[in-house]
């Protein structure tokens, strides 16, 4: 998969992609992730990508033309373009496994005060990924690259994300490493036993139980 990021921020990216998984994704080329900066696509002599909005008091509004001209860089006859805003779809898990079948992805992020309307005629699609503000779609773009490339084959071993939180509208079982007893805590003794078919029914029961208290909403769903 090839995800190409547009942005106004480049620079919030390079830890991002030189780190822990996604980092070792990159390395190893599972994903190929290119940050483009879209003031870089400014005609503008001064590279201005901003200006004030008709009408009054909306503050600086992104121009459509640098992010129309940076999409038209990248973008193929195989890619799916994603505009990160508060006013998008929600996102959740089932979209993240969508997203994983896609071949490339361009995800542009909006801007802190708004962007032309305009641009939505150039995207396919719009994602926010809750229900609060960011100053920009930044993050965004980072959660959705991180939860996309984790499922991608090979990146993480298969079993950790068959059995994530929501892949079946259900949150984790707990687990438990060293020491057996912390600060007076043990650890249930059901996982000690070696008995592989009653820590699955466990594990199963506190899914359940942890959902039933933590997440009704998401038993209602099942
Ligand atoms: Cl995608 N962008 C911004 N700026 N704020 C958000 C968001 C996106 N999703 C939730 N809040």
């Amino acid at each position: 998969m090839k995800i190409d990021i547009l942005t106004l921020f480049p620079e919030m990216f390079e830890t991002f992609c030189e780190t822990s998984i996604i980092g070792r994704a990159i390395k190893t080329g599972k994903v190929i992730i290119k940050v483009h900066n879209i003031r870089d696509y400014s005609n503008d002599p001064h590279k201005r990508v901003d200006d004030y909005g008709y009408g009054g008091g909306s503050g600086m509004v992104l121009m459509p033309e640098p992010v129309k001209r940076a999409i038209d860089s990248v973008k193929t006859k195989d890619s799916k373009v994603i505009l990160l805003t508060p006013q998008g779809q929600p996102y959740n898990q089932k979209k993240a496994l969508e997203l994983k079948l896609e071949k490339h992805l361009v995800l542009v992020c909006g801007h802190y005060e708004g962007f032309d309307e305009r641009i939505r005629y150039f995207v396919d699609e719009e994602i926010s990924i809750g229900d609060y503000v960011l100053t920009g779609g930044e993050l965004a773009s980072m959660v959705i690259t991180d939860s996309v490339v984790r499922l991608i084959d090979g990146v993480i071993k298969t079993e950790s994300h068959t059995n994530d939180s929501f892949s079946q509208d259900l949150l984790d079982y707990p687990v438990y490493t060293h020491p057996l007893i912390f600060e007076g805590h043990s650890v249930p003794e059901v996982l000690t036993s070696g008995n592989h078919a009653k820590i699955n029914a466990w594990r199963l029961e506190q899914q359940i139980k942890r959902t039933k208290n933590r997440r009704p909403d998401l038993l209602e769903k099942r």
